[in-house]
């Protein structure tokens, strides 16, 4: 590699819960994007830099790919597919716990038709099953190289940084040292509360979610920012839930959302939470623009 400066930006694909946002994070060793145990969490490419003295790397973090069933699911796969047009590498991201799937099958097929090269990255390698699973998941297409990663224990990836950077070009760092990602503060804040929804709601509430941070407001004389955000909702019912009996639930979504607020924003933060229907929003492009899904 000699003392040539490379960079690129690099794709991070895959079936929805493979664990693709979880290693973004633990790639960069900051938290960018929200994680959960559901399918679907992640909505929007989320940009996120891992600078080094000797190369940059702009990973781009895409939605689960999956049938979309409304404009929302449309919209995410057109955010995966403009990922896929727009980078040198692809990662595609595989559950090495389970043995490939339809999905998996699907988006090699589709990546095969972009001929962007590709690594293969089987995650979750500190719950690995058969060989097998390993040699059909490498049949599934053409990769440059197949690397076996946990993003929860580290395992693997200075190895995958390592292969990944040997095959980007010579090129000049895009961003600043200290830019780890590009997205607002405001979208960052309100992925932030959606993760809590996500993590303390079951069945359908977590997908029907969409949060809109109105005001972060830092107070001039104390170490203190007010937070004003409002949860969107698709019914009446869903209201009811992410409210619970006598606030519970809003108090412990806020809770949790505020002490990651605060590690953040490194000061204290005094988050107001409210609660609204927008009936069937992920249905209406106008209601998805005004939530920031453009
Ligand atoms: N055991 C284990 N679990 C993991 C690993 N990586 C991620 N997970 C878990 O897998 C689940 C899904 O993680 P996410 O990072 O949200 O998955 P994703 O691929 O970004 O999901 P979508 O955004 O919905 O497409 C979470 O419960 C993670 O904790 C891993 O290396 N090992
Ligand atoms: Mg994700």
């Amino acid at each position: 590699m000699g003392d040539t400066y490379r960079s690129g930006f690099v794709a991070i694909i895959g079936r929805p819960n493979v664990g693709k946002s979880t290693l973004l994070n633990r790639l960069l060793g900051q938290k960018v994007a929200i994680v959960s145990d559901k399918p679907q969490t992640t909505r929007n490419q989320i940009r996120g830099i891992l600078t080094l003295p000797h190369a940059q790397v702009v990973f781009v973090d895409t939605p689960g790919m999956h049938k979309p069933f409304h404009c929302l699911g449309e919209y995410m796969m057109r955010e995966v597919r403009g990922a896929l047009g727009d980078v040198d590498l692809v990662l595609l991201v595989v559950d090495g716990s389970q043995r490939p799937g339809e999905g998996d099958r699907y988006i090699a097929a589709e990546l095969a038709d972009t001929k962007v090269p590709s690594l293969l990255v089987i995650n979750k390698g500190d719950k690995l099953g058969p060989a097998e699973w390993v040699t059909s998941y490498e049949a599934l297409g053409d990769f440059l190289d197949t690397v076996v990663v946990s993003a929860v224990t580290g395992q693997g990836l200075s190895d995958l940084v390592g292969k990944l950077i040997q095959r980007l070009s010579p090129g000049p760092q895009y961003y600043p040292d200290d830019m780890v990602s590009d997205q607002p503060l405001k979208f960052l804040l309100g992925e932030y509360i959606r993760e809590k929804v996500l993590e303390l709601t079951r069945e359908e509430v977590p997908h029907a979610v969409a949060v809109e941070v109105e005001e972060v407001s830092p107070r001039d004389d104390r170490d203190l920012t007010d937070i004003r955000a409002t949860i969107y909702v698709e019914r009446d019912s869903q209201k009811g839930i992410i409210i619970g009996k006598g606030g519970r639930m809003l108090r412990s979504i806020g809770q949790l959302a505020r002490v990651e607020m605060e590690a953040l924003l490194d000061c204290q933060v005094n988050l107001q939470l409210w609660v609204k229907v927008k009936k069937d929003w992920r249905e209406q492009e106008s209601a998805l623009r005004s939530l920031g899904y453009t």
